[in-house]
């Protein structure tokens, strides 16, 4: 098991609540305070969190608005700087991450180390990009005596509501590109993981980024809709469900002030295609890793493996044989592969989902599971004969695979039903042949298309993430786009030649 040493005393700090009542906080005598335990020992608390009261909601409101226009005019280089600073300061507090990562959200050490990655990637690679984009104005073309440019700016004041499942990387991509684009930032973590947020927070302010700037607001869905009810607010960042995203979106529609900015990342219910042409060892490898890793807990994960019938038995085999050499059990051992699931509420949720395909008498694969398991949220991974993926109505979060076979000459309604279910995140194909995936490609909507690879860990730079429909509104997190969804544009026309004294002025 990882062994703390001295990180403990860091824990126990972030796990006091004098932490969320610290500087930008009126007092700590207010406020729900909720333990947090280990998903992979309910028995063992890791911290407390304590909820941000509407008077707090209030008041970080009135510092964001307050401090807004001045962090968004110190420009896109220095934010930049600031940005890199924190990212210096993550890499080297990476043992404690990786410590809350496992704690509190029962990650794998290899998904904590992943996470840590990812975290620091999106720090270094929005500011590199609010260095390119929020530099100078640009100038732009027209007449002679008229001079044109276009700058982007901060919206103002962004929320970003993040999920557990990546409380560190997706809690710091949205907040870092939100800072980079000049918005002072209220964030509001997943209730689950507050604590690897609250570290990050504090050290994106050891880094030198403004208190006022940057403030962190645990809680439930009460302090998200109080958030989000806000006037003041310029738009929200969001990764979680597809109904929650509903819900803000309709919190925003129904509020005064600006018509706020709204990027959700949602759910998908993603396939994999593979045909008779395809290596098999990679296939394993790659519908294991895309299927189960992270405890299958990926917006990205794969749900439905779709095998071509001539080889599906084969395959499977092979499958189950990669699936059942998987390592059940405490996320803190180098050995486990897969931890345990967020809470208890999932865990139901999948074995009542695993339960009914049982009763309906669908094929059910299970991998063993050790015996120290009892006190966690475990779920045995899974494997579920069905027929199509229309079979399925909601998003199965967790180490839960579908299988299902197709002949070669379905395979146009094996896309068809794909893009029928309305998401569009994911979808892996494995084929050696170059016609497959053209036709594949030309009539999937997905946001992110894999050929002969495993299905999850987009690169932030290399592969920009997100989807579209039931996925998610873009754009891609990682992406050159990314960053221009949080700003304004302001266009400046100056008249160079009226009344002869404007160069003079604007020189003044
Ligand atoms: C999520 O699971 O909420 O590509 C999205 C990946 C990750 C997915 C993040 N970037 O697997």
């Amino acid at each position: 098991p990882l062994v703390l040493g001295p990180l403990q005393a860091e824990i126990d700090r972030l796990a006091d609540r004098q932490y969320y009542a610290g500087p930008t906080f009126p007092g700590p005598e207010s406020g729900e305070i909720a333990p947090i335990t280990m998903p992979h020992d309910l028995t063992v608390e890791v911290g407390k969190r304590r909820d941000a009261t509407p008077q707090e909601v209030e008041d970080a409101f009135a510092r964001a608005s307050a401090i807004q226009p001045g962090w968004d005019s110190l420009g896109g280089e220095r934010r930049a700087l600031l940005l890199e600073e924190a990212a210096d300061l993550f890499e080297a507090h990476t043992a404690e991450f990786l410590s809350l990562a496992t704690r509190e959200a029962g990650k794998t050490l290899l998904d904590g180390v992943l996470e840590v990655r990812e975290a620091v990637d999106f720090l270094r690679y929005y500011a590199s990009e609010a260095r390119r984009q929020f530099g100078p104005p640009i100038r732009l073309p027209g007449p002679t005596g008229e001079e044109n440019t276009l700058s982007l700016h901060g919206r103002g004041v962004f929320a970003t509501i993040s999920p557990w499942n990546f409380p560190l990387a997706i809690f710091t991509g949205m907040a870092s590109a939100a800072l980079a684009a000049g918005n002072a930032v209220i964030a509001k973590p997943a209730e689950q993981t507050p604590l690897i947020a609250a570290l990050a927070v504090k050290l994106c302010h050891e880094a030198g980024i403004p208190p006022e700037a940057f403030q962190l607001l645990p809680g439930a869905g009460e302090v998200g809709q109080l958030i989000t009810a806000d006037p003041r607010l310029a738009g929200v960042a969001f990764t979680g469900s597809t109904e929650t995203a509903r819900a803000i979106n309709r919190t925003l529609a129904g509020r005064e002030g600006p018509i706020a900015t709204f990027i959700a990342e949602t759910g998908g219910q993603n396939a994999m295609i593979v045909d008779s042409s395809a290596l098999p060892e990679q296939v394993v490898r790659d519908v294991v890793a895309s299927a189960f890793q992270s405890a299958g807990q990926r917006c990205s994960a794969l749900r439905v493996l779709y095998l071509q019938e001539d080889v599906a038995d084969s395959m499977l085999e092979m499958i189950r044989g990669g699936f059942e050499a998987l390592n059940v059990g405490d996320p803190a051992h180098l050995s486990t592969d897969v931890g345990p699931v967020i809470d208890p509420d999932a865990q139901a949720a999948l074995e009542r989902h695993v339960a009914r395909s049982e009763a309906s008498g669908r094929h059910v694969m299970r991998c063993p599971m050790p015996d120290d398991t009892a006190r966690g949220c475990f779920v045995a991974p899974t494997i579920i004969e069905v027929d199509s993926i229309l079979e399925l109505t909601r998003e199965n979060f967790g180490p839960v695979l579908h299988v299902a076979r197709f002949r070669s000459q379905d395979l146009g309604q094996v896309i068809a039903d794909i893009n029928a279910t309305g998401y569009g995140l994911t979808l892996g194909l494995h084929s050696r042949i170059a016609a497959t995936r053209r036709f594949v490609e030309a009539r999937v909507r997905v946001g992110n298309f894999y050929v002969n690879r495993n299905q999850i860990g987009a690169v932030v730079e290399s592969q920009p993430f997100g989807g579209e429909g039931l996925s998610g509104t873009g754009p891609k997190a990682g992406g050159p786009h990314y960053l221009a969804r949080f700003a304004v544009e302001r266009a400046v026309c100056i008249d160079t030649t009226a009344a002869g004294g404007n160069a003079t002025l604007l020189q003044a």
